[in-house]
């Protein structure tokens, strides 16, 4: 079990552009009569560096496929053997749209498990060429991110006189970039503004409010 778990010298060994964390960030529906989805992906590389992979499910289901043959401990005895995180099953029937939604936060959880594993796994050949970023994935423009979180930093509260204790303990975070949001549902704000984060709704989506810097919310 030893090997699942990923040592920080290891870690230390690799390379800057190796990707370390991936995030769906919304999906689109391809050109055509086929009509499949693809999940616009932001992956970060160890260096820092970030950019965008366009992917369909079908994608990850080949990985999934020649990872295993590659190294789930039932096929292969003698090398780097781990046990590899589940990825959602095919579906054959239904609304493409719902099914790929659906499929967000389960590829989300795969990706995670997946660039968790230990050093040598991120190596792996096939596994790079998958987060690689190709010559087609670099000339796209997503349509949209509705799902990837703007980058925003952590204000520090302040204790001035006059914010009363409730308020300064509402978390809040000052957005770095102006950002629009795709409907009503959505923030839309400006570099500067300090969001205040009223409700987590679940994993994928919270409930904020949108003040003007120097202004203060009215908080429920
Ligand atoms: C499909 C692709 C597709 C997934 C689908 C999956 O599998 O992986 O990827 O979205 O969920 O079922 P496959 O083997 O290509 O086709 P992408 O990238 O989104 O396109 C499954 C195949 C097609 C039908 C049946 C309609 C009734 C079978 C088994 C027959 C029951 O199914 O099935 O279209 O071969």
């Amino acid at each position: 079990m030893h090997q699942q778990l990923r040592g920080e010298s290891d870690y230390e060994q690799l390379p800057d552009d190796v990707p370390v964390s991936a995030h769906v960030a919304d999906i689109q529906q391809a050109k055509g009569i086929s009509g499949y989805f693809l999940f616009v992906i932001q992956v970060k590389m160890k260096g820092g560096g970030r950019y965008f992979i366009f992917r369909r499910y079908r994608q990850f289901h080949y990985l999934q496929s020649k990872l295993k043959t590659k190294f789930n401990p039932e096929n292969n005895k003698s090398y780097n053997t781990c046990i590899l995180p589940e990825l959602p099953g095919k579906v054959y029937l239904g609304n493409k749209q719902e099914i790929a939604e659906k499929r967000i936060p389960e590829l989300n959880m795969y990706m995670k498990k997946v660039l968790a594993l230990p050093a040598w796994f991120l190596l792996d050949e096939d596994l790079r060429i998958f987060f690689h970023q190709t010559t087609e994935d670099s000339m796209q423009v997503p349509n949209s991110l509705r799902r990837l979180r703007p980058p925003t930093r952590k204000v520090q509260s302040k204790t001035t006189k006059g914010i009363q204790s409730t308020e300064s303990e509402v978390p809040r975070a000052e957005a770095l970039y102006n950002f629009t949001g795709e409907n009503d549902l959505e923030l839309t704000f400006k570099a500067g503004d300090i969001i205040y984060l009223l409700n987590k709704v679940n994993e994928q989506w919270l409930e904020d409010r949108v003040c003007k810097r120097g202004y203060r919310p009215e908080l429920p």
